[in-house]
């Protein structure tokens, strides 16, 4: 009896994985399985010889074993049904999609995105922060005493006033957030928009976007600056160009200096753009002022620090040669078609 219930589990198997393709294939298994001489009709014969005792349970078994067949058949029977009676549209499946159409990467996106990938070599990492700032944040831990003129009504964006909140003027808000929070080694780049109250014009506009540079360690020098700085334009720029330091003043730095590179319009002989001098300035920089270390509780007799600031329009005019900022803003796709096909 035991051979009979091994048989009928290997039928079974069999009629599960039977696959027909055809009428014929059906026909096929209908005889084989279903015919007056096949395999339901044998396995049922063999009833006759289970013993009396063992007849119920058998007489289910045997019934399950037909009914199974006979349900297997019908799938296969429809599964041929249906996909033969299938009817596709009349379609020319080779022929190409509808485009989707992709927008382009806005200029300053592309020229922050390249930017900040240089600095990503060097071990800077991008650090973000609120747009709209306190008081603490965007001057007084800067070093900007009361009364800089930068702090002026005429100049920024106050939210409120007492206590201030206003649309940060630079992303050096950013950085004091940083050193706020870590310990040096510091090494961030702060990329943003930032807000000033000027009349809108082609040189000028209320909000611009810059990218900022920090880095705090022991016996950070002037010569790290200036060599992370030369690493970035020639980067940037290509390897010809060169760079100049003028001395200047800013109330984070000391000490401080803005940095030209020569024209890369003209090479340096002379154009519209340098203003016939073959320099162009690019951004500001300086070693971080100690008063603002010891604002963060960073030891100013241990640590020093560089940082640096340029406007994203300005490399953007350079590389790209965009001479009107209002075009930035302006979502007229006749200008941001132009840089399709940029990453
Ligand atoms: C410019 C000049 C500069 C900085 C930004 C800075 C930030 C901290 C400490 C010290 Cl937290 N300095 N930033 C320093 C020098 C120049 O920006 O012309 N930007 C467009």
């Amino acid at each position: 009896m035991e051979a009979l219930l091994e048989q009928i589990e290997s039928y079974r198997q069999e009629m599960s994985s039977y696959q027909v393709a055809n009428a014929e294939n059906l026909e096929a298994f209908r005889i084989k399985f279903l015919g007056t001489k096949g395999i339901v009709k044998n396995v049922m014969a063999e009833m006759k010889n289970v013993p009396s005792e063992r007849k119920k349970e058998f007489g289910q078994i045997l019934n399950a074993f037909k009914i199974f067949a006979e349900e297997r058949f019908e799938t296969l029977k429809e599964s041929l049904t249906s996909t033969s009676q299938q009817t596709y549209p009349d379609i020319d499946w080779s022929l190409p999609g509808d485009p989707i159409p992709v927008g382009t990467r806005h200029p300053l996106s592309i020229v922050r995105n390249q930017m900040a990938s240089i600095f990503k070599r060097l071990g800077f990492a991008i650090a973000e922060g609120p747009e709209m700032e306190d008081d603490w944040h965007n001057f007084t831990a800067l070093n900007l005493p009361e009364n800089h003129p930068a702090r002026d009504m005429q100049d920024t964006f106050y939210l409120n006033q007492n206590p201030d909140y206003l649309l940060r003027t630079h992303t050096s808000s950013v950085q004091a957030r940083i050193m706020e929070k870590q310990k040096p080694p510091i090494r961030i780049i702060c990329p943003g928009r930032v807000y000033r109250n000027e009349t809108i014009s082609a040189r000028a506009h209320c909000f611009f976007h810059q990218l900022e540079g920090l880095y705090v360690d022991e016996h950070v020098s002037f010569a790290d600056l200036k060599q992370t700085l030369y690493f970035f334009v020639q980067e940037m720029f290509g390897k010809d160009v060169k760079l100049r330091f003028r001395p200047s003043y800013f109330p984070f730095t000391e000490p401080s200096a803005e940095m030209d590179i020569s024209c890369t319009v003209c090479g340096g002989h002379g154009c519209s753009l340098c203003k016939y001098t073959g320099w162009v300035e690019i951004l500001g920089c300086g070693m971080v002022h100690p008063k603002m270390l010891d604002n963060f509780n960073i030891d100013s007799n241990k640590f020093t620090g560089f940082a640096f600031g340029m406007g994203v329009e300005r490399i953007c005019q350079l590389k790209f040669r965009v001479n009107d900022l209002r075009l930035y803003s302006q979502n007229d796709v006749r200008f941001l078609r132009q840089f399709t096909g940029a990453v």
